[in-house]
């Protein structure tokens, strides 16, 4: 009886064994090899890039307020004639009108709706979107992100 146990138990991991060494195989003959995946669909849809307006605050230890106002992300990259819409929804502050450096790009961003940006550089070079009321640590800011075209 003892014997007809332990041979069981030998059959049960022959059992697992197999099991384990035939899934092994399928899985490594229907793996196909690693392949570079992309969600962008180059040329045919447009990149988005979203940005919001944020807001640091704290009290120092005088008691002043002090508060800045901030795109987030702070640095977005565009390649060279690239379209891309870039996307900025207000949160923090009721309205920041801002310029993009270097281009005739301007607009405004409020509270609550979200800007649309169409941008497209067909030059190399970091540009600065200002915010141009919170340019600068004394105006709340600086409000300032980099776009980084390469
Ligand atoms: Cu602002």
């Amino acid at each position: 009886m003892r014997f007809y146990i332990i041979k069981r138990q030998y059959l049960l991991l022959a059992i697992i064994l197999a099991v384990v060494a035939v899934s092994a195989s399928l899985w490594y003959f229907q793996t196909p090899e690693a392949e570079t995946v992309s969600t962008l669909d180059e040329g045919k849809t447009e990149r988005e890039i979203h940005l919001v307006t944020g807001e640091f605050k704290t009290v120092t230890d005088s008691g002043k307020e002090i508060e800045s106002y901030r795109w987030d992300p702070g640095v977005i990259f565009l390649e060279k004639g690239e379209k891309v819409a870039l996307k900025i929804y207000g949160i923090n502050g009721m309205e920041h009108p801002f310029e993009i450096e270097g281009t005739n790009i301007k607009g405004t961003v409020k509270k609550g709706e979200e800007t649309t940006v169409p941008l497209e550089f067909n030059k190399d070079g970091v540009y600065r979107l200002v915010c141009q009321i919170h340019q600068d640590k004394d105006n709340n800011g600086p409000m300032i992100a980099y776009i980084v075209v390469d």
